[in-house]
C-alpha cells in the first residue's frame, strides 16, 4: 500500500470517529417519531445551577494535550510521522513504511524517560490567566492509556516515569489558584490495554474482558473525582467504539453516579449513547449531555444550528494535531487574528472556544504558542468587555465582525472594516432596543450616530451609522460599543412603489 493510500486510510480512520457529520454541518435534524428512551438524558438540556451559569459566561478555554506522545513530537530519530500517523498525540498508531520498527514497543516504552525538566504548572496557569482563559481541560490520559496521575488502577502511570510526581495534580493547583477552573480530559479507549477491545464484545471470553475494562473504567473516574474534587467537570473522548457504544446501560448509570459524587459536574455530549446508538443527541433529537461536544476543528455556520444549547468549539493552532509536533514547517498554523475571529465567533453565537497547547517532554509550550498566548491576552485586555458575560443577539448577521451583547449595550467587534469607515448596522424595524450612542471601545471615543432610513423597498430593516475617523486605521480587530434604547419616533411611512 503506498504511502498515500495509507495517509488516507489513517486520515479516514481518525475522522470516522468523529460525530456523525449531519449534527455539525447544518441544522440538527428532528426525529419524526418519539421513542420511550432508557438511557437518555440524565440532566435538563439547559441546566440553570451556578456551575452551568459559570461556564456559560467562560468565553475562552485552554486545552492541553500533554503525554508521552511529547517525547516524539510527531517525529523519530529524524523521521517525520506526517502521513504515517493521523495526529501527532496518535503516533502510537504509526504505520507504513515510515513507522520506524519494533515501533510500538519502542512507544511503550516512553515512560522510562518522561523527565519534563523545564515543567512548571504555575508558569503555564499564568500564561493562561495573562492570556485570558477561564477554564482549562488538560490530558489526564490519552488514547495511549498512560495516566498523567498516580492511578491505583494501572502500572502504567506517571508515579513509574523518572519525573514520579503527580502532574494532574500540580496542575489542578497551580491553575485553581489563578482562578482558572479545571475540567479533566479523559479518554475512554485504550488502545494498549488487553481488557479494551473496538468492536463488541461477542464471546464469553470477550465480554468477560469488556466487563474488567469498564470496571477499570469506573475505578479510574471515581479515583480522578476523589483526587481532585474541585474540579469542575470531565471533557470524554475515545467513546465512538462499538464497544463502548454497546454499553449504554453502564454508560448511563456511570454519568448518574459521577453526577451523584459530584453535584453541578459538567459533562458533555460525547460521553455517552442512547440504548439505539445515538451519541451526542439521543434518538428524540434530545441533548446528552449538559453542552454539545462535537465542534471540534469546526464552528456553527449559524446561530440556529445550535438550537440553543450550550455549546464548546476545540481548536488547533496547526491544521490539526493537538500533542507536541516538533516541526509545524510547511503547514498553514492559525495566527492570533484568526484566533481572536474564532472567539468571537463562538462568543457571538453563547458558545465557549477551546484554543489547544501542545506542550514538549521539557514542559514547555511551542514558541508560536507563546506568541499566540501573549498577542490573545493583549488584546483581551482592552477589548474583553466584549467577550466575558456576553452573549448572542438576535439581529441580522453583519457583515463587519460578530454581535455579542450585555445589559443595555450592544458591542460590535469588527474583523472586516469598510472602506468608507462607516458601519452600518441593521436592525429589525419592529425592534424594542435600538442603537442611540457609540464609541469606541479601544479609546472610549464617542463616534457620530446617525440612523438611515435607506428605504429598501419593503425592508424589514432599519439602519444605523456609525461612522469612524476618515483617519481611523489599524491591523486588529476593534470593538464599537453602542448604548441600546427605545427607538425615537417612526419615520412617516415612505411610499412604496405600486408594483
Ligand atoms: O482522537 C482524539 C484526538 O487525538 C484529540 O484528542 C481530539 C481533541 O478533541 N479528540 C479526538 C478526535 O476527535
Amino acid at each position: 500500500m503506498n504511502k498515500y493510500i495509507l495517509c488516507a486510510v489513517l486520515i479516514g480512520l481518525y475522522t470516522a470517529q468523529l460525530p456523525v457529520a449531519g449534527q455539525w454541518t447544518g441544522k440538527k435534524e428532528k426525529p419524526t417519531e418519539t421513542k420511550e428512551l432508557q438511557y437518555g438524558p440524565i440532566t435538563p438540556a439547559h441546566r440553570t445551577d451556578d456551575a452551568m451559569e459559570r461556564f456559560r459566561r467562560y468565553g475562552l478555554g485552554q486545552f492541553i494535550h500533554w503525554g508521552l506522545y511529547a517525547i516524539p513530537g510527531n517525529e523519530w530519530e529524524g523521521v517525520s510521522a506526517r502521513g504515517g500517523a493521523a495526529a501527532s498525540e496518535w503516533i502510537r498508531a504509526w504505520r507504513g513504511p515510515t513507522a520506524p520498527k519494533d515501533w510500538i514497543k519502542t512507544y511503550d516504552n516512553l515512560y522510562k524517560q518522561f523527565n519534563p525538566k523545564d515543567f512548571d504548572a504555575k508558569r503555564w496557569a499564568k500564561q493562561a490567566k495573562a492570556m485570558g482563559a477561564k477554564y482549562v481541560i488538560f490530558t489526564t490520559k490519552h488514547h495511549d492509556g498512560f495516566a498523567m496521575w498516580p492511578s491505583k488502577f494501572t502500572e502504567y502511570n506517571i508515579s513509574h516515569t523518572p519525573y514520579k510526581k503527580d502532574i494532574v495534580k500540580e496542575v489542578v493547583d497551580a491553575y485553581e489558584a489563578e482562578g482558572i477552573d479545571v475540567f479533566l480530559y479523559f479518554s475512554v479507549l485504550e488502545w494498549n490495554n488487553p481488557n479494551y477491545m473496538s468492536g463488541e464484545p461477542k464471546t464469553a471470553e470477550e465480554k468477560k474482558r469488556f466487563a474488567k475494562f469498564l470496571a477499570y473504567t469506573r475505578n479510574q473516574l471515581l479515583e480522578l473525582l476523589e483526587n481532585y474534587p474541585t474540579i469542575k467537570g470531565f471533557w470524554f473522548d475515545g467513546t465512538w467504539d462499538r464497544s463502548w457504544i454497546q454499553a449504554a446501560e453502564f454508560t448511563y448509570n456511570l454519568e448518574k453516579e459521577l453526577r451523584s459524587k459530584h453535584p453541578g459536574l459538567i459533562i458533555g455530549s460525547r460521553f455517552r449513547n442512547d440504548e439505539y446508538g445515538k451519541r451526542h443527541f439521543d434518538s428524540n433529537g434530545q441533548l446528552l449531555g449538559d453542552y454539545e461536544q462535537g465542534w471540534e476543528r469546526k464552528l456553527p455556520a449559524e446561530y440556529s444550528w445550535l438550537d440553543g444549547n450550550d455549546w464548546d468549539a476545540v481548536m488547533t493552532i496547526p491544521p490539526n494535531g493537538w500533542g507536541y509536533m516538533k516541526d509545524w514547517s510547511g503547514l498553514y498554523t492559525k495566527d492570533s487574528y484568526d484566533l481572536l475571529d474564532m472567539l468571537l465567533h463562538c462568543v457571538s453565537m453563547n458558545g465557549n472556544f477551546v484554543l489547544n497547547f501542545g506542550p514538549d517532554a521539557a514542559g514547555n509550550m511551542h514558541p508560536q504558542e507563546d506568541k499566540i498566548a501573549a498577542e490573545i491576552g493583549d488584546w483581551l485586555t482592552v477589548n474583553q468587555e466584549a467577550v466575558y458575560d456576553a452573549t448572542h443577539i438576535d439581529l441580522p448577521v453583519s457583515q463587519y465582525g460578530y454581535y455579542t451583547a450585555k445589559e443595555e449595550f450592544l458591542y460590535l467587534t469588527v474583523f472586516n472594516k469598510p472602506v468608507n469607515n462607516r458601519i452600518r448596522i441593521a436592525i429589525q424595524k419592529n425592534a424594542s432596543a435600538v442603537p442611540v450612542s457609540a464609541a469606541l471601545l479601544i479609546a472610549n471615543t464617542a463616534l457620530p450616530l446617525t440612523h438611515s432610513d435607506i428605504g429598501l423597498d419593503r425592508d424589514k430593516n432599519t439602519y444605523y451609522d456609525i461612522q469612524l475617523p476618515a483617519t481611523f486605521s489599524t491591523d486588529k480587530p476593534f470593538v464599537i460599543k453602542m448604548k441600546m434604547g427605545a427607538p425615537k419616533a417612526k419615520a412617516d411611512k415612505l411610499m412604496d412603489a405600486k408594483m
